[in-house]
């Protein structure tokens, strides 16, 4: 009557279905597109997540120097925006992992030690994945403190933009707001209210999903910050999101679930909450609205979902 769901952690080895909307092998727009040593070097990073199980630990890649240099690009020139456009919250998990997780210009963090870092910090863990994931296999997966990680990174020739998801925007949008307890809570929120949803409301969740973990703004002592992913590994558009040229509303789990976005461009609307408290409040009255047949509940000793 329901879609399947995991129930147990080892089941997000049967949560690996791909969107290939900007695979490089078939989108002509992606920047790899034309170079094939890009797509043979991107597939193989792929089948380390293809070939992983839960329970592993996640192999190392040895990046070459062009990829550290497309690394080493994007971090030095989004480090300097963080202290005055980051929320606090980042700004302290960032400064934790150059102390001790290898975040520095001149490395790629491996996510097996990132991975390690947020165990203990929030309970979350890393498992890597071959690309763009569906979203009911990634919010599924946020429900067992899992987020799913690409290993590979971007084309050298647009260090600062990627049409998919590459290891840029995991390590510098999404794994430093990971690290703190309530963002956490909220994402996993966020997964649970997402299992054996319908296809409408996955819809709805996907797009609340964006305008708060990967666009979100939120408010920190009369200042506006952001906190959301695609903000803060994107030069441009975090600049972009903190200038007087796009609208901001404040943030209504009722209206961003529905409210249109795009992806090709900088977004036009971003919502602004008062803080992750409030967000993961307004957040739990607009899944009580959500129908299901049945309640779910995680239970942390097990790492597995209770249909109740
Ligand atoms: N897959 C991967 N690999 N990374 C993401 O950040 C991601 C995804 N985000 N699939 C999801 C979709 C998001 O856009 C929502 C839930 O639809
Ligand atoms: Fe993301």
């Amino acid at each position: 009557k329901f879609h399947w769901f995991p129930k147990r952690i080892a089941d997000l080895d049967r949560c690996h279905h791909l969107v290939t909307k900007f695979d490089p092998d078939l989108d002509q727009d992606h920047p790899g597109f034309t170079d094939p040593v890009y797509r043979q070097r991107r597939k193989m990073i792929g089948d380390i997540a293809y070939r992983y199980r839960h329970g592993e630990s996640i192999p190392k890649v040895e990046y070459t120097e062009e990829e550290i240099g497309t690394w080493r690009e994007v971090y030095s020139t989004l480090r300097d925006l963080y202290s005055t456009h980051a929320c606090s919250e980042y700004v302290e998990a960032f400064r934790l992992l150059e102390r001790h997780c290898g975040y520095s210009p001149d490395n790629i963090p491996q996510l097996e030690d990132v991975s390690r870092f947020l165990k203990e910090r929030t309970g979350f863990q890393l498992r890597p994945v071959a690309g763009l994931l569906s979203a009911r296999d990634f919010l599924a997966s946020l429900a067992f403190r899992v987020f799913q990680c690409t290993q590979y990174i971007r084309h050298a020739s647009s260090p600062m933009h990627s049409p998919e998801p590459d290891c840029v925007h995991e390590l510098l949008g999404h794994v430093p707001m990971l690290a703190d307890r309530t963002f956490a809570q909220f994402s996993q929120n966020l997964g649970l209210a997402s299992v054996g949803a319908s296809d409408e409301d996955i819809e709805k969740l996907s797009t609340l999903y964006w305008f708060t973990v990967e666009y979100g703004l939120c408010k920190q002592n009369g200042e506006v910050k952001a906190y959301g992913a695609g903000l803060l590994s994107s030069y441009g558009e975090l600049v972009h999101s903190l200038s007087d040229e796009p609208e901001t509303r404040e943030f209504e789990p009722e209206a961003a679930a529905v409210q249109p976005y795009q992806d090709q461009t900088y977004q036009p609307v971003y919502f602004v909450s008062e803080s992750f408290a409030d967000a993961k409040e307004k957040f739990r009255t607009y899944v009580a609205g959500i129908k299901r047949p049945f309640s779910v509940r995680f239970d942390p000793f097990t790492s597995s979902i209770e249909v109740l």
